[in-house]
């Protein structure tokens, strides 16, 4: 049984160490530090780590890749958000936000920084006309299973991910209500995936990208070694569409980008993935 607490009348920031983030986590937004970032010789630069949400970033630039398409050619920089690169100068510049993933599109002047998983993929979905369907009704299909992962995965990575596995206390409310949040989230993806072989529909798309990371990985126990405590084999149709997505070579690829262990810390072309899949 954990103490109550009673908030004070004005909240104070003090150091603690109850958390996998703490020494990290500040209430200040901006740069801590100058810093200046790698630059490699393609025109998309991408500063990231193979987190769920850095993976869908590396995904979407491994199937285009896989598609022939020549201008998605990108350099990839590992960001190590444990020892706080994301607070220094030049990631601040590119995502004022410090949070991974984080794209440099330099083939058009000034080079433009794109930021945000989901305006990452939309971005290079738009700039190349791929994993998007190209009629309305498709595109807001596609758009609305987008945004929903925007808005649902925090909860489950921010809720259920922090108090389950990062909190160092276990506290019975909060793995409760994000517990509860996350297997209710597992099951609108399963009713949906039971009358669709993908998200948007019969075209595999810029939301299964942001879903499979984070959804897959929680549902295979890959993220969060949770799958038991959820009781992940009941989302069958969730298993089907991961195993189906798991398959793909650009999926195979952009999960091990800007991996630190059994993967690449960076990429610059396709042989350096010689020997991983
Ligand atoms: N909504 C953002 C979330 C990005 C995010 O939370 N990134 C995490 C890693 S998965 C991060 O960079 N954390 C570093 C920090 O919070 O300082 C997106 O989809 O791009």
């Amino acid at each position: 049984m954990n103490t109550a607490y009673t908030p004070p009348r004005i909240w104070q920031h003090e150091e603690k160490d109850d958390n996998k983030y703490a020494s990290i986590n500040r209430p200040t937004a901006g740069a801590r530090f100058e810093q200046e970032l790698p630059v490699g010789q393609h025109p998309l630069q991408l500063y990231s780590l193979a987190t769920p949400n850095g993976q869908k970033a590396a995904i979407m630039l491994e199937e285009l890749l896989e598609l022939g398409v020549t201008g998605a050619e990108y350099d990839a920089w590992l960001i190590d958000i444990g020892k706080g690169d994301q607070f220094g100068s030049d990631f601040v510049a590119i995502n004022p936000n410090s949070k991974i993933p984080a794209l440099l599109d330099r083939s058009v002047n000034p080079a433009l920084p794109v930021f945000e998983s989901g305006s990452i993929l939309l971005y290079l979905a738009e700039k190349f006309g791929h994993f998007i369907p190209a009629d309305h009704a498709g595109r807001t299909r596609c758009l609305n299973w987008l945004f929903w992962q925007m808005g649902a995965a925090p909860y489950l990575g921010g809720g259920f991910g922090h108090f389950y596995v990062y909190a160092g206390e276990k506290y019975e409310y909060a793995i409760n209500r994000f517990t509860m949040e996350a297997k209710r989230q597992l099951d609108v993806l399963d009713k949906h995936l039971a009358d669709n072989r993908y998200m948007a529909g019969d075209e595999y798309s810029i939301a299964d990208m942001a879903i499979w990371p984070w959804y897959g990985g929680v549902a295979t126990g890959a993220v969060y070694d949770a799958a038991e405590f959820l009781q992940a084999h009941e989302y069958t149709h969730v298993l089907r569409w991961q195993e189906q997505i798991a398959k793909r070579p650009g999926v195979q690829r952009g999960r091990l980008v800007n991996r630190g262990e059994g993967g690449l810390r960076e990429r610059h072309s396709a042989a350096d993935f010689a020997g991983l899949v």
